[in-house]
């Protein structure tokens, strides 16, 4: 099954990004991983993305990156191609942009050129630790905490939900370094896997297999080279990096959702009862109809969203945050409804383990959780229209 491409003659992109797709689309149906270990399949994910280029969109060109920075656009497109096709390419495709992204923000010239351009080729493996089990939406609670040492860090505490945790070659890690300040006390560190003190064999199942784990902090020590941004300023580059990525969430979203429809259309037309098609019955227009239109709104508010911080950062930058958790919110929430109703429509199949709107189900679930759940975009957007 082929991803639809139409939506791509819309001004919102260039030639590059039609390029992109095209590419993509062409190179994403040819490859056959096998999913059943998911950290087995990350790996090869990871290899796979790497070999073909694709990684080289989570980095900008300075450090092998496809493009001079990082193209919202682009990470769409990538993410949304991907997802149609395989959630797991997806996520190992997204964790490298995410789990790199505040190194690209705000890392050092030696931090950049140590990570940034293994993260390109799949040669090193990326994660960003930033939830705690009481520091999930209110991230400013959290309690790991880094103190200073002469020239090194030294973190304590326990993070989780970590995506890649136990499989990744580093993670940016977000401490207290200011315990009575609050947002503005906490400050990012790079750490290595194998930094000493760190524990990440806590692997946590999920209802959509992906790689997660607890990472334990006992007296981990970091070198003083290794702190990421400024100190204290961790809350915001975390932030700005969850900026970046979330418009990349609804991509993913709407690549799952197209999938579904797609699945449904398909099912539609060929499934027949009382003389006729599925898809000749009004009731199944309707809902297909209903479908589209989710779709298209979700993909107009992410490709908006992704449109302005790139137009934005020609002139500089501009803060995106509230039409990102829009598109957030919209894109994952609409998906979930499109899926449901694209599984109902397989009637029993629906719910037969290995049909497609089954696994798409279970995957579409945690979208609406992380990197922000609906509610805490919900809070952004409403704080931002009481500033308007
Ligand atoms: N870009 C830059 N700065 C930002 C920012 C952004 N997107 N968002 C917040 N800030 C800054 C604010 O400007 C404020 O700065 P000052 O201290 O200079 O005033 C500071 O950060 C604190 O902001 P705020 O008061 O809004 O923080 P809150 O603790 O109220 O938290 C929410 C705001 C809930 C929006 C934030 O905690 C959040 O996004 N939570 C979800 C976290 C998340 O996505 N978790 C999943 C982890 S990844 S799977």
């Amino acid at each position: 099954m082929y991803a639809p491409t139409t939506h791509l003659a819309l001004p919102f992109f260039d030639d590059a990004h039609r390029d992109l797709a095209q590419r993509l689309s062409a190179w994403a149906p040819e490859q056959h991983v096998d999913e059943s270990d998911d950290r087995a399949a990350c790996h090869e994910w990871v290899r796979r993305l790497g070999a073909a280029g694709w990684l080289r969109y989570c980095v900008p060109a300075a450090h092998g990156g496809a493009l001079e920075r990082l193209d919202s656009r682009a990470l769409v497109i990538l993410r949304e191609t991907l997802a149609f096709h395989s959630p797991l390419a997806d996520f190992a495709f997204a964790m490298q942009g995410l789990g790199s992204g505040a190194i690209t923000l705000a890392g050092t010239k030696q931090q950049q050129a140590t990570y940034l351009a293994g993260v390109a080729s799949g040669e090193k493996i990326a994660a960003f630790a930033l939830s705690e089990a009481n520091a999930g939406s209110d991230a400013g609670a959290m309690t790991t905490s880094a103190v200073q040492d002469g020239n090194t860090w030294r973190l304590s505490g326990e993070k989780t939900w970590i995506s890649n945790g136990g499989m990744a070659s580093f993670y940016c890690v977000f401490a207290k370094t200011d315990p009575a300040a609050g947002t503005r006390g906490i400050t990012a560190f790079i750490v290595d896997a194998d930094a000493p003190g760190l524990d990440a064999s806590q692997h946590i199942h999920v209802m959509a297999p992906h790689p997660l784990a607890t990472l334990t902090f006992n007296d981990c020590r970091v070198p003083a080279s290794e702190q990421l941004g400024v100190v204290n300023g961790g809350f915001k580059l975390a932030m700005q990096t969850l900026d970046i990525f979330r418009a990349s969430v609804a991509g993913a979203a709407l690549g799952f959702a197209r999938r579904a429809l797609a699945e449904a259309v398909a099912h539609a037309k060929q499934r027949r009862m009382f003389g006729q098609t599925l898809a000749d019955f009004q009731l199944t227009q309707a809902k297909l109809g209903e479908m589209a239109a989710l779709v298209d709104a979700a993909a107009l508010l992410t490709y908006r969203a992704a449109w302005l911080r790139d137009d934005g950062e020609k002139r500089g930058g501009v803060r995106v945050t509230a039409q990102a958790a829009m598109a957030k919110m919209a894109a994952t929430e609409n998906a979930q409804r499109v899926i449901d109703m694209a599984l109902q429509m397989h009637g029993g199949l629906g719910v037969k383990v290995g049909t497609r709107v089954e696994s798409l189900y279970r995957d579409i679930r945690s979208l609406r959780i992380y990197e922000g759940a609906t509610e805490v975009q919900q809070l952004i957007i409403g704080k931002s229209v009481l500033q308007e």
